[in-house]
C-alpha cells in the first residue's frame, strides 16, 4: 500500500492547473464568491493540499480580479472538498482577456486538443496563438516560483522540498520555465507533470512547429505521468526521434543533460466511494429499471467531436431499424451533453449537427406518446447524475478517442445492484483495464447497434458477473490510489537543488 509523502508532512504540494479547484464569481454587490466544480481531481487532491498546507495555482475564471484582491475564505456551510483550502493557499493567475481567447480557444483547444487526439482535420496552425500560449505559460510559471519563494522562507528542515505538480495540455511549457526561474534563484523543488489527454504519435506531433519546445517543456519535469502505456511510449519515441535523447523504453526513462526523467503510466481513477454513496442516497429519477418492459440507455459527455456523439445517434437509428418491434415505445436513449467550448466554431457546428441528427431520428420513429432520444444540453447536479447512472440499463461510452474517460468508471460505481451493462469504445484509455465491458469500434455504426442490442438483452447473471469485476477494480484503483501512486513516484526524485539551511 502507498503512503503519501505529503501525508507524512515531509513535503508541501503545489498544484498547478489551468483552472483553480473552484471558480470565482463576482456577485452584483461586487463581492467574490467560490463556486464549486465537482471533478475527481479536485476531490482527491484538494484535501491533500489542505493537509500539507500546500498551494493551488490556476486561473480563477474571471478577468476583473484586482491585483491585490484576495480569494475569499470558504463559507461556513461549504461541504465541498475545497472547503479546507484557506484563502492564502489559492493563488489566482490573471490572464488578460485579450490573451485568453488566443490561449484557451486558440492554441489549447484549436491546436493542441485536436492534435493530441489525432483529429488532424480539426487542427488550426497559428503562430500568434502559439506565442500567446508561451506567454501565458510564463504567467503560470512566475506565480509558481513566487509560491516557491514563499515556501522556501518558511522551510526550516532540509527534507521539506516542495513538490510542484503541473496538470495537462494547457501548461506543457510551464515546467521548463519553472525550472529555469527556480534554478536562477536557487529555489528547490521537485517537478511532476500529468497529462490527462492522449499523447500523439511522433509523426502527428511533428506537424507542430513548436513540438521540440513542447517536449523540452515537459522534460524539465522529474516525473511525467500518462494514463496508458501507448501514450507513454509515444512520448518516449518522440524524445528519441525528435530530440535525439537517450531513451530506455523498458524502464521508461529519458536522459537529458545530467538528469534522468521518469515516464510513468498511471491511469486515473474516480472517487468511487463518493459516487457509490450518491447512488445509494439519490432519489429515483424514473422507474425504468422497475418497469421490466422499458429500457434506458445513458450517455454523458461534454459536447466534443472526440466523444462520438453523432455516431451514437446513428447507432440508435440502426438499432431501431433492425429491432423496431422489440424497442419501439419501450426504449429511451438519454444523452446528457454538457455545453463545452461554445465560442469555438467547430463546437458550435457539432452542436448544430447533433441537434439535427437527433431531430431526424426522433422524427423518423416517434409516435403520439413516445420518442426514442432525449437530449439534455446542460450539466446536472452530481446526485442527479448518479441517479441516472444507477437507473440506466446500459451506458453507451463510445468516444472516437479519449485519454481515459471517467464516465465509464462513474457508471460502474453507481451500479450498486451490479445490474447494468457497459458498452465501451476500444479507443478510450479506460478500455485498457475495463475488460469486462462490451467493447466496440464506435466508427462502425452497425456493429455499435449490435453491441447495444446485446447489452440490452444480456442476462442478469452475466451482467452481474461482469459488473462485480468492473466495480471491484474501480473501487481499488480509485482516484486516491492514483494520486498516492504519483506522489510515491515523486518521492524518489532528487530535488533541483538542496535547500539552503537558514543562517
Ligand atoms: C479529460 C480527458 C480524462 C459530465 N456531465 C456532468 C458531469 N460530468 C463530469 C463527469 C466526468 C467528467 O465530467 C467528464 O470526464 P471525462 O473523463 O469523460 O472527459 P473530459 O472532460 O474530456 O476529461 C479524459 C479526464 O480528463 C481525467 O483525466 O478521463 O479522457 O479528456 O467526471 O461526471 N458532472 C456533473 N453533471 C453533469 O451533467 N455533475
Amino acid at each position: 500500500s502507498f503512503t503519501n509523502p505529503t501525508e507524512e508532512g515531509n513535503n508541501s504540494l503545489i498544484v498547478v492547473s489551468n483552472r483553480l479547484p473552484f471558480v470565482l464569481k463576482r456577485g452584483s454587490n461586487g463581492v467574490l464568491q467560490r463556486s464549486h466544480s465537482a471533478g475527481g481531481l479536485v476531490t482527491a487532491v484538494a484535501p491533500v493540499v489542505t493537509k500539507c498546507n500546500g498551494k493551488w495555482i490556476g486561473w480563477p475564471g474571471l478577468f476583473d480580479l484586482g491585483g491585490h484582491e484576495k480569494v475569499p475564505e470558504a463559507s461556513d456551510d461549504d461541504k465541498s472538498p475545497t472547503a479546507g483550502l484557506k484563502s492564502n493557499q489559492v493563488i489566482p493567475v490573471n490572464i488578460p482577456e485579450n490573451d485568453f481567447e488566443e490561449f484557451y480557444n486558440g492554441f489549447c483547444n484549436g491546436t493542441l486538443w485536436p492534435l493530441f487526439h489525432s483529429f488532424s482535420c480539426k487542427i488550426t496552425y497559428d503562430r500568434n496563438s502559439w506565442q500567446t500560449y508561451q506567454k501565458v505559460n510564463d504567467y503560470f510559471a512566475e506565480k509558481t516560483v513566487e509560491a516557491l519563494r514563499y515556501q522556501q522562507e518558511v522551510i526550516l528542515v532540509d527534507e521539506e522540498i516542495p513538490i510542484v505538480w503541473i496538470h495537462d495540455y494547457q501548461l506543457l511549457l510551464c515546467p521548463a520555465r519553472i525550472r529555469e526561474l527556480a534554478e536562477d534563484e536557487g529555489l528547490s523543488c521537485k517537478l511532476g507533470f500529468f497529462l490527462h489527454i492522449p499523447f500523439p504519435s511522433y509523426d502527428m506531433l511533428n506537424t507542430l512547429e513548436g513540438s521540440e519546445e513542447i517536449l523540452y517543456g515537459m522534460l524539465a519535469c522529474d516525473v511525467i505521468g500518462f494514463h496508458i502505456d501507448l501514450y507513454s511510449q509515444n512520448f518516449l519515441e518522440s524524445c528519441l526521434r525528435k530530440l535525439g535523447c537517450r531513451v530506455d523504453f523498458d524502464n521508461k526513462t529519458v536522459e537529458i543533460g545530467s538528469r534522468v526523467v521518469r515516464v510513468r503510466t498511471l491511469p486515473i481513477g474516480i472517487p468511487f466511494d463518493k459516487f457509490e454513496e450518491c447512488a445509494k442516497n439519490a432519489p429515483k429519477v424514473n422507474g425504468q429499471k422497475d418497469e421490466k418492459d422499458t429500457k434506458l440507455i445513458i450517455s454523458v459527455d461534454r459536447v466534443d467531436y472526440t466523444k462520438g456523439l453523432v455516431q451514437k445517434v446513428r447507432a440508435i437509428e440502426k438499432l431501431l431499424e433492425k429491432h423496431r418491434h422489440e424497442y419501439a415505445g419501450k426504449l429511451t436513449f438519454l444523452q446528457i451533453g454538457v455545453p463545452s467550448r461554445t465560442n469555438i466554431k467547430e463546437y458550435q457546428s457539432l452542436h448544430n449537427e447533433l441537434s439535427r441528427e437527433i431531430g431526424r431520428v426522433n422524427g423518423k420513429f416517434s409516435t403520439a406518446d413516445w420518442y426514442p432520444i432525449q437530449f439534455m444540453y446542460k450539466g446536472l447536479p452530481q446526485d442527479e447524475l448518479a441517479a441516472y447512472y444507477r437507473d440506466s440499463d446500459v451506458a453507451l461510452v463510445t468516444p472516437l478517442v479519449d485519454g481515459m474517460n471517467l464516465v465509464a468508471k462513474e457508471f460502474v460505481a453507481c451500479q450498486i445492484n451490479n445490474s447494468g451493462a457497459l458498452v465501451l469504445s476500444y479507443f478510450a484509455g479506460a478500455a485498457e483495464s475495463m475488460k469486462e465491458a462490451l467493447m466496440v469500434n464506435p466508427y462502425e455504426v452497425n456493429l455499435l447497434a449490435d453491441s447495444l442490442h446485446k447489452a440490452l438483452q444480456m442476462s442478469s447473471s452475466e451482467c452481474q458477473l461482469r459488473m462485480e469485476k468492473l466495480r471491484a477494480r474501480e473501487r481499488k484503483f480509485d482516484v486516491h490510489y492514483w494520486m498516492s501512486s504519483f506522489l510515491e513516484e515523486m518521492r524518489f526524485v532528487e530535488s533541483i537543488e538542496k535547500p539552503k539551511l537558514p543562517t
